[in-house]
C-alpha cells in the first residue's frame, strides 16, 4: 500500500546541505542486480534513483536480472520500465550469483563511475553528489553511503544520525560487522558529516571508479552466490593503494531482511571466504580456519588472484591490520580458544545465534569439534566470548550479550587446578544441571551456582588451548 514513488524526508545533516560539490562530477552507471526481488521494493529502488538524482549524473540504470523465476519479473517488468528514462534491463541466461552478476552488468555500463545498489533500496535527496565528489577528487577512493534502515515489516525509514555513525569491520568468522567509530577518530573529525575512513564496507551499496575497479581485478569470479566479495574489495582497496570511506552526507536506505529468500549455504559462503583469506590474509588466514573448525574445503586454484596481488604490489595483511583496522583483536593473545568442555557430563558449552531475531541460547550439547557454535575465546580480561558476544551472568540469569569491557558481570576466572569457571562478581561457578523442563529436547542446561569444595565434576571444565600465564593477575585478586 505504500506508493512505489513514495517521498522520503531529507535526513541529511544540516552541514551537508551547505556543502558545495565539484561542478564537473563524472556521470555514473547505476547497477542493480536482482534475483527474485519483490515487485514493490525493486520498482521503488528505481524510482528513488530517478527522482532523487540529478539527471546529468546518471548515464544509465542497469537492472541485471540474475535468472529470476518469479512471474512479476517477466513481461510486467519489461512493460513498466519501458516508460522510464535511462533504465536498461539485462537478463542473465543462468544464475550467476550476485558477485558474477555484478561483473556481467558492468559490461553494459558506459559511465566512468559505477554505483551499485541492492534491489531493495531507497535513495535520499542528495545521495549521489557526495559519492561522486569523493571519486572525482581521487579515483582510488571507494565510497559507501550511510546505509539507513528500512524496516522489513513496516517499511519505516530510520536514518543513521551523523553523530551515531557506524563504520564497517569484520570478526574472525569473517562476518561483516557495524562498529562505532573509535573515539580518537571522532575527535579528529572536522565536522559530523565529513567522510570517514572505514576498514570494510557491507558491500551492497558503493561507488567506485570503473578504471580503478578494473585495475584491482574487479571481483574474484570464483566467488559464488553470496558473500565474501565485500571483504575482498575492502582488503584490496586498502592494501593496493586505495581508500575506503563512508560518506555520511549520502543516505541510502536498505531493507535488512531477517531471512534471505534464496539458498545461502554455509558451505559456499565459507568457500568464498576461504578464497578471500587465502589470497589476501597471509598467515592470519589461520585464525579464520580455526574459528570455523578447520573444515576440509576444496578450493579451485587461486594462483591468478595471488598473481594479481603481486603484480599490483599490494601491501601485507599485517600492514592493513596495523594501519586500517587496529581495533581488531588478534587471537594469538587469548588465554584459551576452542571448546569449553564439561568434565562431569562430557558436553560442550554451545551458543547458538538465530540471526533473524537475534536470539541467543547457551546450552550444553554433545561436542562436535567443528568450531562454530562451540568455539569460544577466553580473554586476558576474563571474557568468555565469541566474536562480539560475551557470556554474562546478571546474578539472576546466564545470558549472552554484546561485550562491554567495563562490565563486571561479564568477567570469569578459570582455575585450571580446581577447573572452576568462577563468575568474578558473584563468586559463583558455572555448572551443568539437569533440565527442569520435562518437555525440553535436551537433558542438561547450564546454570550458575555456589562453588562446591571439593569441586564437583559438574562444575569442572576444560578449556582448549589454555595458557594460564596470559591471564591478567588482577582477576585473581577479586
Ligand atoms: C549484504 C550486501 C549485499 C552483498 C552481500 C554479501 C548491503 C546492504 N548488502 O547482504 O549487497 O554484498 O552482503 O555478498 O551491503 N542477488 C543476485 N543473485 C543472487 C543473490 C542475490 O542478483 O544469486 C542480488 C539480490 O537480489 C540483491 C543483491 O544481490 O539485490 C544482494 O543480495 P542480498 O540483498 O540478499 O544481500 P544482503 O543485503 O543480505
Ligand atoms: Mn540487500
Amino acid at each position: 500500500m505504500i506508493s512505489l514513488n513514495r517521498k522520503l524526508p531529507d535526513v541529511r545533516d544540516a552541514w551537508c546541505k551547505k556543502e558545495k560539490y565539484s561542478q564537473n562530477l563524472p556521470a555514473a552507471s547505476i547497477i542493480i542486480c536482482f534475483h527474485n526481488e519483490a515487485w514493490s521494493t525493486l520498482i521503488r529502488t528505481v524510482h528513488s534513483v530517478l527522482n532523487r538524482s540529478p539527471r546529468e549524473l546518471i548515464k544509465e540504470i542497469i537492472l541485471f536480472d540474475d535468472y529470476s523465476t518469479m512471474k512479476h519479473l517477466k513481461s510486467n517488468l519489461e512493460d513498466y520500465i519501458r516508460k522510464l528514462p535511462k533504465v536498461i534491463l539485462v537478463r542473465s541466461a543462468r544464475r550467476e550469483g550476485l558477485i558474477r552478476a555484478r561483473m556481467k552488468a558492468i559490461e553494459y555500463s558506459t559511465g566512468s563511475v559505477l554505483v551499485f545498489l541492492d534491489s531493495h533500496c531507497e535513495c535520499i535527496k542528495g545521495w549521489l553528489e557526495p559519492l561522486l565528489d569523493r571519486i572525482a577528487k581521487d579515483p582510488k577512493t571507494v565510497v559507501s553511503p550511510a546505509v539507513d534502515l528500512i524496516n522489513d515489516n513496516t517499511f519505516q525509514y530510520t536514518p543513521q544520525r551523523a553523530n551515531d555513525l557506524r563504520i564497517g569491520g569484520f570478526n574472525w568468522n569473517l562476518k561483516f560487522i557495524w562498529m562505532l567509530m573509535p573515539y580518537k577518530t571522532q575527535l579528529k573529525r572536522l565536522n559530523p558529516a565529513a567522510p570517514i575512513k572505514t576498514p570494510t564496507i557491507s558491500g551492497g551499496l558503493f561507488a567506485i571508479d570503473k578504471e580503478f575497479f578494473e585495475k584491482i581485478g574487479l571481483y574474484d569470479e570464483e566467488l559464488d552466490t553470496w558473500g565474501g566479495e565485500n571483504l575482498e574489495l575492502s582488503f584490496k582497496t586498502w592494501m593496493c593503494g586505495g581508500n575506503l570511506e563512508i560518506v555520511p552526507c549520502s543516505h541510502v536506505g536498505h531493507v535488512f531482511r531477517k531471512k534471505i529468500p534464496y539458498d545461502k549455504e554455509d558451505a559456499s559462503l565459507n568457500r568464498n571466504l576461504l578464497r578471500v583469506a587465502e589470497v589476501w590474509m597471509d598467515d592470519y588466514k589461520k585464525y579464520f580456519l580455526e574459528r570455523i573448525g578447520n573444515p576440509r574445503i576444496y578450493l579451485k586454484d587461486v594462483s591468478d588472484r595471488k598473481k594479481l596481488r603481486d603484480d599490483l604490489n599490494c601491501k601485507s595483511f599485517q600492514w592493513y591490520l596495523n594501519n586500517v583496522y587496529p581495533q581488531l583483536e588478534i587471537p594469538d593473545k587469548y588465554v584459551a580458544s576452542g571448546i569449553i568442555y564439561n568434565i562431569g557430563q562430557r558436553l560442550c558449552l554451545d551458543m547458538s545465534i538465530f540471526d533473524g531475531d537475534i536470539k541467543f541460547l547457551v546450552q550444553a550439547l554433545p561436542c562436535h569439534y567443528g568450531g562454530g557454535n562451540q568455539y569460544w575465546i577466553y580473554t586476558k580480561q576474563g571474557h568468555i566470548k565469541r566474536d562480539e558476544y560475551c557470556l554474562e551472568y546478571t546474578g539472576k540469569v546466564l545470558q549472552i550479550f554484546l561485550c562491554d569491557g567495563s562490565f563486571d558481570h561479564q568477567r570469569w576466572l578459570y582455575n585450571n587446578m580446581t577447573r572452576h569457571i568462577k563468575h568474578v562478581k558473584t563468586k559463583k561457578c558455572l555448572q551443568i544441571s539437569k533440565y527442569a523442563n520435562q518437555n525440553s529436547d535436551f537433558d542438561f542446561t547450564i546454570t550458575v551456582d555456589q562453588c562446591a569444595s571439593p569441586s564437583l565434576p559438574l562444575q569442572q571444565w576444560a578449556m582448549q588451548r589454555f595458557i594460564s600465564e596470559r591471564l591478567d593477575p588482577i582477576l585473581y585478586t577479586h
